[in-house]
């Protein structure tokens, strides 16, 4: 166990004692020494090892005997006792604002609450109201506190799109300070998740304390939440938790691997260090028959000395990366210098900024070698949708442009709306006559999952359609994916031959690693592109990468790896 889970056990022990109303000083002895191990600058292991574990403040005698039992076999039994005694979660349930240990014992003993999950339902049912010492007003208040609650809890957690910059803007910060080295933002930033819970960054320092000072003294921080000789933690202007370690150099690499995650991959690379005789920490391995700490400095080295490939860091989930790696055949992930083009670009035609030529220039500017325009169909009028003579005006209009290149080509495409009842925005005569066709839903979300899984399916067999744009329709941290059977989407785009896209614009990032995962193991093929209403939105394709790189996807994946000639062919698209 390392610092942090021999804290947090301590910290759910001190709860359950709490509970059962035990002893104050008690419980205030378990909080303090939790409080002091999770703020140890060093490996607790490594001070029990020098049998100094009392030397740590808080830690006397009793709890020093609990702490040696877990760093041997991972718990200890005055826990595993209470925790049998105690069916109720007391530690989510204590997250609860109004709750404490003495409701909790009257809700538990009255109404048999274990659960968040009974607790609401007993409140919802009005029967806290009833309970002694309680009535309405203060059910409704734990009616309140459960919604805000479960609304922090998505709240908490930030889109990579809006991390990704700040996280930028404080690398860049501290890559200018003089006595700071080395600074990278581990942990799920670096795992590129789409929506993290805080930024941790890592570094070394010539000179900590300065290093600790400058950190916590940034512009823009808002509130300093702990200051020690080798860490620092912050809130940030945006609401927005971020955490730096400072390392040496000799253990950059062990503690790079740790903090970089996830924990379930972490605890994967711990059994197999096991199984060599190593235990594997944030400072390196630890010979268990010598007791002699290797540090690393390189993460290549940590991933070496266990017999594994390096594992890139998005695919650190536990999700078959580590039996990859074992096996030797880890996949040649794609990478933003891979992509060709845009598939899904909007233009002033609807409701995009540029001009289709601006469009052009600008992709043309970045390297690609084609885009297709992709305006709004006539039923999504308030996004400017183009009627069928306007939309017969886009592509002439598409020809005239692309007599300007020989190096690049304008692809006319439409993104066609679904309609409620299944059919597309446009005839198939007016289809035929555009290059690329991309099918999309953007109305009646609210619809049942075997309407919407339908409507979909219909659009997918649709003889025009190439693509299916955010299959999903999710908008992270505003509007949930609409009900949809994935299954059923993707074997009819199997056994269609379609694309479904990535659609990379941050805040849709659809489909997801998941879902984008599965396609690619049914032999479905993928577009990323970034749905760009402007020239500046053309950035937007990176993140869009990432999640390719998390659903493990390689170039041969994706539609728009393929040189013109290649996605034409792919695409039934007529040469010009
Ligand atoms: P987040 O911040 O919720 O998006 O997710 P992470 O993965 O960044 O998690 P965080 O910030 O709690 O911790 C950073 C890394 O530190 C995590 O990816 C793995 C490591 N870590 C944290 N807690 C534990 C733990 O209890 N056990 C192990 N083995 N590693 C941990
Ligand atoms: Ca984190
Ligand atoms: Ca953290």
């Amino acid at each position: 166990m390392d610092n942090s889970e021999v804290s947090a056990r301590l910290y759910k022990m001190a709860e359950m004692l709490e509970f059962q109303g035990e002893n104050p000083f008690k419980i205030r002895a378990y909080i303090k020494a939790a409080r002091n191990i999770k703020n140890l600058d060093e490996d607790v292991n490594k001070i029990f090892e020098r049998g100094e574990l009392e030397d740590i403040p808080g830690v006397g005698k009793a709890i020093a005997g609990k702490v040696e039992e877990m760093l041997k076999t991972g718990t200890f039994e005055a826990y595993e006792r209470l925790n049998i005694q105690i069916p109720v979660d007391v530690g989510k349930l204590m997250e609860v604002p109004e709750i404490g240990p003495r409701t909790l014992q009257l809700l538990y003993q009255h109404l048999g609450v274990e659960s968040l999950e009974d607790l609401k339902e007993a409140a919802e049912a009005h029967r806290i109201r009833r309970l002694p010492r309680m009535g309405a007003k203060q059910e409704e208040r734990i009616l309140n506190a459960l919604k805000s609650l479960d609304e922090r809890s998505k709240l908490n957690r930030i889109p990579i799109g809006r991390a990704l910059p700040i996280a930028e803007e404080i690398q860049n910060t501290l890559d200018a300070n003089p006595h700071i080295q080395n600074v990278v933002a581990a942990g799920s930033i670096r795992r590129r998740k789409d929506n993290v819970g805080d930024i941790d960054f890592i570094a070394t320092s010539t000179n900590q304390k300065n290093a600790i000072y400058a950190f916590t003294h940034m512009e823009k921080v808002q509130e300093i939440l702990g200051e020690g000789t080798t860490k620092g933690s912050i809130i940030y202007d945006g609401n927005i938790q971020v955490d730096l370690r400072i390392v040496n150099e000799e253990s950059f690499g062990s503690l790079l691997q740790h903090f970089t995650g996830s924990k379930e991959h972490n605890i994967r690379l711990r059994d197999i260090a096991l199984s060599r005789g190593l235990r594997l920490s944030e400072y390196g391995f630890t010979d268990q028959n010598t007791g002699n700490l290797h540090p690393c400095r390189t993460e290549e080295e940590v991933y070496r000395t266990l017999g594994l490939d390096f594992i890139p860091p998005e695919l650190r989930e536990d999700r078959g990366e580590v039996e990859a790696a074992l096996s030797v055949n880890m996949p040649h992930l794609i990478t933003i210098d891979d992509i060709k083009g845009d598939l899904h670009v909007h233009s002033n035609w609807s409701d995009g900024k540029n001009t289709i030529l601006e469009m052009a220039e600008a992709a043309r500017g970045l390297g690609y070698s084609y885009i297709a325009i992709c305006d709004h169909s006539k039923s999504r009028a308030i996004a400017g949708g183009l009627s069928e003579k306007r939309l017969i005006e886009h592509v002439s209009e598409i020809e005239t442009i692309n007599e300007e290149f020989d190096d690049f080509r304008v692809l006319s495409g439409v993104e066609c709306d679904i309609k409620a009842n299944a059919s597309l925005d446009y005839s198939s005569d007016i289809l035929e006559g555009l290059d690329l066709v991309i099918a999309a839903i953007h109305s009646g979300f609210n619809e049942d999952r075997k309407t919407l899984t339908k409507r979909m399916v219909s659009a997918i067999e649709n003889e025009h359609v190439d693509i299916i744009a955010h299959p999903t329709g999710r908008l992270l941290g505003e509007r949930d994916a609409y009900e949809l059977d994935m299954n059923a989407v993707l074997q009819t785009a199997r056994d269609n031959n379609k694309v479904l896209e990535i659609n990379a614009f941050p805040e849709r990032l659809d489909l997801n690693d998941i879902n984008a995962r599965s396609a690619k193991e049914m032999c479905i093929s993928l577009a990323i592109n970034t749905d760009a209403h402007h020239t500046s939105h053309y950035k937007y394709m990176s993140f869009g990468v990432d999640v390719a790189r998390r659903a493990w996807l390689e170039p041969d994946d994706v539609v728009n790896t393929l040189e013109l000639d290649k996605l034409c062919k792919l695409l039934g698209i007529e040469k010009h």
